[in-house]
């Protein structure tokens, strides 16, 4: 159910510190650590701890938290310093836009050219 655990979801057992991560920030609502396949200098995943599957469930479900997920990216862009020279934030949404872990998560990217459109 959103909200809850999932027994079964990577991104919980980070949060819960069943499966290990680089955190780079925490605060009482969200968790950063970094992506294990970086597609940039800095590629930082920010998540909210309650498992919500994508942004519009956490949107909807718990929007508070999803402010709290951009505030920490935005922390976390300050904490890497890259918050002057630009990054990216990129919500992937969907198995046909990529998403892989159905836990949402906000990718920073940071510290390379950034292409647009993306690829
Ligand atoms: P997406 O394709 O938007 O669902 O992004 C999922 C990201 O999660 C992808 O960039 C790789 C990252 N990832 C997958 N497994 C792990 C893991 O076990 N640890 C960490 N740190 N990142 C992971």
């Amino acid at each position: 159910m959103a909200g809850e655990p999932d027994a079964n979801c990577l991104f919980c057992k980070i949060v819960a510190g069943e499966v290990p991560a680089t955190v780079v920030l925490e605060t009482e609502t969200t968790v950063a650590f970094r992506d294990i396949n970086p597609q940039a200098p800095t590629h930082v995943l920010v998540i909210p701890r309650a498992h919500y599957p994508n942004a519009l469930s956490l949107a909807t479900g718990a929007p508070a938290v999803a402010a709290d997920v951009l505030a920490t990216a935005g922390a976390v862009a300050e904490h890497e310093g890259v918050a002057d020279s630009g990054y990216r934030i990129v919500l992937n949404t969907g198995a046909g836009a990529g998403q892989t872990v159905f836990h949402v998560h906000a990718h920073l990217l940071a510290g390379r050219g950034l292409e647009w459109p993306p690829g």
